[in-house]
């Protein structure tokens, strides 16, 4: 295998899930639970981006994902087993039925980590840094962090920030950025991902009132249109995620069109 592809191999693994065996040398004293069960489900959008400044090297594209679903199967200890669908952007889907450690750092966690309660990673002693109240899909969440955590592995660098809602352990969002430098080539790969839907808790966003005033207006209107036409690109300026009321990861005509059809709402 290229270095290159080593390379790449890696960083979509670190975007993915560990799929590693780890030992649980260091896990919490408690043993660790899912906070998942079958039937429950989650949809992502995903972004990744690669540049290189070789030429030759095939690696430089973006990966055309646009977005990701994962239901749960079945939970056994702190197994689950899952199924990714990845829907790509041509409309195509591939699904993969696997299992998931929740002592294991990836989309889903163990339930209710506190702290310094330790995820396994193979490269580092990543553990919970912070738990915040925020806003997730329009209704208060406890949310853990991990991260900003970075690594360096023989010629990469690995930088990430990863958030997973803590009663359930589901991934909410997560940031990734590797590097591979060698005398000859340089890649850099970004990916990011976040929460669109879920049937685990009763997501509460009143899509049309952009704003969050409560009341569709003028003003969600105007919101939208500075917004439109963006995606949600790594560095999309423009965007809002307000603004993308369909979710689909784009700003555009439907959303337009939704906003109007609840004119004058008010909650
Ligand atoms: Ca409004
Ligand atoms: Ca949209």
């Amino acid at each position: 295998m290229r270095r290159a592809d080593a390379f790449l191999v890696l960083f979509l693994t670190l975007s993915c899930s560990l799929l590693m065996d780890i030992q649980a040398v260091g896990a919490a004293e408690e043993e660790p639970v899912a906070g998942v069960k079958a039937g429950d489900w989650m949809k992502y959008r995903c972004l990744y981006n690669f540049t290189t400044t070789n030429p030759d090297d095939l690696s430089s594209n973006r990966f055309e994902v646009y977005y990701m679903q994962i239901d749960v199967l079945s939970v056994m200890g702190h197994h689950v087993s899952r199924r990714y669908t990845i829907h790509y952007e041509n409309g195509t889907e591939v699904s993969m039925i696997g299992t998931e450690d929740v002592r294991v750092f990836g989309y889903i966690i163990a339930a209710n980590l506190s702290v310094g309660d330790p995820i396994l990673h193979p490269k580092m002693d990543s553990r919970v840094n912070t738990t915040v109240t925020t806003d997730c899909l329009g209704v208060e969440r406890e949310v853990n962090w991990v991260g900003p955590y970075s690594f360096n592995y023989s010629e990469q660098f690995h930088f990430f920030h990863w958030r997973w809602d803590r009663a359930s352990g589901i991934l909410v969002e997560a940031f990734n950025y590797g590097n591979l430098s060698t005398s000859d080539y340089v890649i850099i790969g970004l990916s990011r991902i976040w929460i669109l839907n879920t049937n685990i808790w009763e997501i509460k966003v009143i899509p049309s009132d952009l704003d969050r005033d409560n009341y569709v207006g003028i003003s969600d209107i105007i919101m939208c249109a500075e917004a439109f036409g963006s995606d949600s690109t790594l560095h999309a300026i423009r965007w809002h995620s307000y603004c993308d009321v369909d979710r689909d990861g784009r700003v555009g005509i439907k959303d337009l069109l939704i906003i109007a059809q609840h004119f004058g709402e008010s909650a």
